[in-house]
């Protein structure tokens, strides 16, 4: 096992990145973050159904992360993923469509919160089973090196994907097939009320995961978008380069919500929460950039009210498009065939409006 470290001071990959691309990933933290505060007030004016994990506190880690690698190297994330996809470049629009389960969502409106999905921007969801997009990133990585493409695929997984066996099976195939694959761990501390010191062996020191199969093990501030930047710089283009074979890292962020709209969150202190509140990676940007004098508080207000902007017109955008039409969109987007192994007209019986809400 090869440990890197992303602490490296003297020699920052970022610290060559120019102001244009500081306020880039500024400003794409704070289009996720309004947009997800617009998202937790169209859920609670009931405009969005079913389940909504919001990723607010952790913008460093996808935004960095995306920033680092290269716009054709595959993504593929858990649920809650509303943050991955706008830092490829989905459209906010199109993702509050897909919340609001309108047709002009980036999966018809039929995939919901959890199911983003952007084949052209190389982002592969959006998975709801703990851990069930594991195997999938290591198919897309497999893919890459039977293509003999010059890419490496970034799977993101929560801290309570750890312990599933898909992840394990995952990192084993990886390293015995020596994958251009990071598997990283946005370990914010809980699997929805359980803290990793409760649920997961070794939690202390995660460096023994990689260990496990004889993998390289890097570690980042997950509340900071320029170590991620840095993390992913270099062990995307190690990779890509041959200099290494699949990475995992364990990322060290927090969330500051629930883990869904739905959670009244008895398992964490409010002091705990201010805690890493005041280690915020949005602030810590503006307060670098303005204090080096690399940008002015008018130029990072300005970006901030464009992400408000933004988000408010998604909203408009999300409320007043159309529903899929359920009879014809009911069996698309299932089978690689229109209809599978249906016929049209012999397909299964559809739901009567009657009957609809009826279904356990
Ligand atoms: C296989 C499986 N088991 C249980 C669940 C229910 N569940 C949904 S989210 C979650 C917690 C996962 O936490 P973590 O992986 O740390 O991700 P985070 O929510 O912190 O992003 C659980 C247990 C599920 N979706 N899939
Ligand atoms: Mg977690």
């Amino acid at each position: 096992m090869t440990t890197v470290t992303s602490q490296n001071k003297a020699a920052r990959l970022s610290d060559s990145l120019d102001a244009q691309a500081l306020l880039g990933m500024l400003s794409q933290m704070m289009a996720i973050r309004r947009f997800e505060e617009r998202c937790a007030q169209s859920y609670q004016q009931a405009k969005i159904g079913g389940f909504c994990h919001l990723y607010i506190g952790q913008e460093a880690v996808a935004v960095g992360s995306v920033a680092g690698l290269q716009p054709g190297d595959p993504i593929i994330t858990s649920y809650r993923d509303h943050g991955h996809a706008l830092a490829r470049g989905m459209h906010p629009n199109y993702a509050m469509a897909e919340l609001f389960g309108k047709v002009t969502g980036c999966s018809k409106g039929k995939g919901g919160s959890m199911h983003f999905f952007d084949k052209p921007r190389h982002m592969y969801g959006g998975h709801a089973i703990v851990g069930g997009q594991c195997p999938l990133g290591v198919g897309l990585a497999f893919a890459i090196q039977y293509l003999k493409e010059p890419k490496v695929c970034a799977c993101f997984l929560g801290d309570g994907a750890l312990n599933q066996g898909a992840f394990h099976e995952s990192m084993n195939l990886a390293a015995i097939w020596n994958l251009p694959i990071i598997f990283v761990v946005e370990n914010n501390s809980y699997s929805m009320g359980t803290h990793i010191a409760r649920g997961t062996a070794g939690a202390e020191d995660l460096s023994v995961k990689a260990t496990a199969y004889g993998m390289r093990f890097a570690r980042c501030d997950g509340m900071d978008v320029l170590a991620v930047y840095d993390c992913f710089k270099g062990l995307g283009d190690a990779i890509r380069s041959g200099q290494s074979g699949p990475v995992f890292v364990d990322c060290q962020t927090y969330r500051y919500k629930g883990h869904s709209m739905s959670d009244p969150q008895k398992y964490r202190t409010k002091d705990e929460v201010t805690t890493f509140e005041e280690r915020d990676p949005i602030n810590r940007l503006v307060n670098s950039l303005v204090e080096s004098g690399r940008a002015t508080q008018e130029q990072v207000d300005e970006l901030d009210n464009q992400a408000k902007r933004q988000a408010l017109d998604a909203v408009k955008y999300a409320n007043e498009s159309p529903e899929p039409d359920v009879q014809e969109e009911m069996f698309t987007d299932v089978y690689s065939q229109p209809y599978g192994p249906y016929k049209l007209g012999q397909l299964p019986i559809m739901l009567t409006d009657s009957e609809e809400g009826q279904s356990t």
